[in-house]
């Protein structure tokens, strides 16, 4: 045997049942496919009870015609010695998933009744919240790195319920909550489109977004990519709050080019209302960070509410 053998195969496509028996016979190690791959990503991301029942639910759709197909052969003689000794192991396992699928259908059930979930997507009420989306790679986490290694606020045991993804920063002397999504995929397989919409969620209870695009690209995939981004946030109910775009990695192109990217940009999201405020980023140098920080206080009022309070307090009685 090799001593380099994975201990996981990822197929970066969709498998049959029967392909993916192949190769886990052949290679005796635990095979995913990309369904299930974007699903484990999912589970990280999920803010909510009912995102994670949902990416489980399915994770048992996707997996149960696989553990049919295992079933069928290993009553045939076919699986000898593997996933536990004849087919009693898959049989009951494959109960066990019927069962946990019916489960969750009906607690999903109960908690779309309760519409606790909303709720819970705003558990750390009071303070606004600014999502980061875009397409893998754009530099959605280099940016939220960046931004909160900064401006993390101290004293953070106040936000217990904070996800992982999610951290307090301080704008203009505020509290926000900077959020860094699972962000947009292309080509999402049907079957995960409820949950992949789930797990994006909280985009629609955002108080501003981000939106990550980066700019090297050329000008055919920003223009796809733009486009589909903002179809995305239309099916989630998301268009109409503050959009903030963020033409990232400025730092790999000319000026030039630059210049003439940033105008197809503005001319893609024209027609948008309130129409978003664009500004050059580098993740990688810093710069432009600063702007995309004043941007958010300015999009959020921050400076404009600060003013207030100061002038209120000032009043005589
Ligand atoms: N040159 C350059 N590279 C960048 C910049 N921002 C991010 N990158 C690089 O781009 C790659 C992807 O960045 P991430 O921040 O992981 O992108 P992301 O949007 O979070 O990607 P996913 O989480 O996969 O969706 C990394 O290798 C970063 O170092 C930038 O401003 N300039
Ligand atoms: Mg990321």
């Amino acid at each position: 045997m090799r001593e380099d053998k994975p201990s996981i195969i990822i197929f970066y496509g969709d498998l049959k049942p029967s392909s993916s028996f192949q190769i886990t016979k052949k290679a005796m190690v635990r095979v995913i496919d990309r369904v299930l791959l974007i699903l484990e990503i999912f589970t990280k991301h999920a803010g909510t009870r009912e995102a994670l029942l949902q990416i489980e639910m399915a994770r048992i759709k996707h997996e149960l015609p696989l553990i049919r197909e295992l079933i069928r052969r290993s009553k045939l003689g076919e699986l000898p010695g593997f996933l536990g000794p004849g087919g009693y192991a898959i049989d009951s396992y494959y109960k066990h998933l019927t069962s946990r699928l019916s489960k969750i259908r009906r607690e999903l059930e109960k908690l779309r009744l309760t519409r606790r979930y909303r709720l819970e997507s705003r558990r750390e009420k009071g303070f606004p919240h600014v999502v980061l989306v875009g397409y893998a790679s754009a530099g959605k986490t280099s940016i939220f790195n960046k931004l909160t290694g900064d401006r993390r606020i101290v004293g953070e045991e106040y936000f217990t319920t904070l996800h992982p993804k999610h951290t307090a920063i301080k704008v203009n002397g505020f509290n926000i909550i900077l959020i860094d999504t699972i962000g947009f995929i292309r080509d999402i397989p049907p079957e995960i489109i409820e949950a992949f919409h789930i797990v994006l969620e909280e985009i629609k209870y955002s108080d501003a977004i981000i939106f990550v695009v980066d700019i090297s690209e050329d000008d055919h995939t920003i223009r796809d990519k733009v486009r589909a981004g903002i179809k995305t946030l239309a099916k989630l109910e998301a268009l109409g709050i503050p959009l903030i775009i963020a033409a990232n990695k400025v730092d790999k192109i000319e000026p030039k080019i630059l210049e003439y990217r940033l105008n197809l940009l503005s001319n893609l999201v024209d027609n948008l209302k309130p129409k978003p405020t664009i500004i050059p980023t580098s993740a990688t140098l810093g710069s432009g960070l600063n702007e995309l920080v004043e941007a958010i206080a300015k999009t959020l009022g921050l400076s404009m509410r600060r003013s207030e309070v100061v002038e209120h307090a000032e009043k005589p009685f």
